[in-house]
């Protein structure tokens, strides 16, 4: 196998150790850090991300794959910086106010991140206003919110509205999610789309941002 494989293998296996050991192996072996991160480390999410839509593995297999993508970029991200490789949009994440549930929107994170996306996480119980700030602060392309509660999810419309009354609306695509929530739903609320799954969202994510950029 080589070295791309490997790093490929070890973040699917979620051994974070192992990954970054490898990382560091294809940088010694003059492997540019574009090819490290798309080949090696962005091939092996992907492959986590689709067995996961299909069932085939479950939140825990995610959590330590992801896990081991943060710890394999540690020694990637000075060079990734250097060689100009540059983040294909910028998403501003968090769970809805009065929402504490966090594992999905997480996923969601990391499945962004490693579609090489910059994600700032805003966490939870996060409200209109904080997004719109945070929109402002990093110049996002796009708002990703988050609900798991049948009561919370109507807040998602306070952030559409937070946003129409910044006089933002138009320059943000506001992405919705989260179990009690469906396609219907986002339309009547005036959100742009809804996804199903943490690997679905960042595979729309990636689309509104090439179609933007
Ligand atoms: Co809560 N809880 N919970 N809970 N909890 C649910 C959601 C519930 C369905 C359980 C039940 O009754 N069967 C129920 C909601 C009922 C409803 O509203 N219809 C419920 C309730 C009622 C509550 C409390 C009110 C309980 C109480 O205190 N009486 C309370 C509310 C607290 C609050 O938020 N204010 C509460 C508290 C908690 C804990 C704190 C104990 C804990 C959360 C811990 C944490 O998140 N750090 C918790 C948990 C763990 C759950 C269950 C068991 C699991 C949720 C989860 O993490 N699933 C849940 C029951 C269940 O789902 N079986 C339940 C795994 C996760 C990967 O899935 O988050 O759906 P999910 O994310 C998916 C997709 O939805 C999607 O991608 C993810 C991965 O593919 N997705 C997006 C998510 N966000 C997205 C955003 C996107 C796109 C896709 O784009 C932006």
């Amino acid at each position: 196998m080589s070295t791309l494989e490997d790093i490929s293998a070890f973040l699917q296996k979620g051994r974070a150790n192992e990954t970054k050991a490898a990382v560091q192996k294809a940088i010694e072996e003059g492997i540019a850090a574009k090819d490290i991160l798309e080949k090696g480390l962005m091939a092996g999410m992907s492959i986590i991300g689709d067995k996961f839509k299909r069932n085939e593995v479950y939140v825990p297999e995610v959590l330590i794959a992801a896990r081991a993508m943060n710890t394999g970029l540690e020694p990637l991200k000075p060079l990734l910086v250097s060689a100009g490789v540059k983040s294909k949009g910028t998403v501003i994440i968090g769970t809805v106010k009065g929402d504490l549930h966090d594992i999905g929107k997480n996923l969601v994170k990391m499945m962004m991140e490693g579609k090489g996306l910059k994600v700032i996480d805003l966490g939870v119980d996060v409200s209109s206003d904080r997004f719109v700030a945070a929109a402002k602060e990093h110049e996002a392309d796009i708002i990703a919110c988050s609900a798991l509660l049948t009561t919370t999810m109507t807040e998602m419309k306070n952030v559409v509205e937070g946003f129409k009354a910044a006089g933002m609306r138009d320059r943000i695509t506001i992405m919705v999610g989260g179990a009690p929530i469906t396609d219907s739903f986002c339309t009547s609320i005036g959100a742009d789309l809804s996804s199903p799954d943490a690997a679905s969202a960042a595979d729309a994510a990636v689309a509104v941002c090439a179609k933007s950029a």
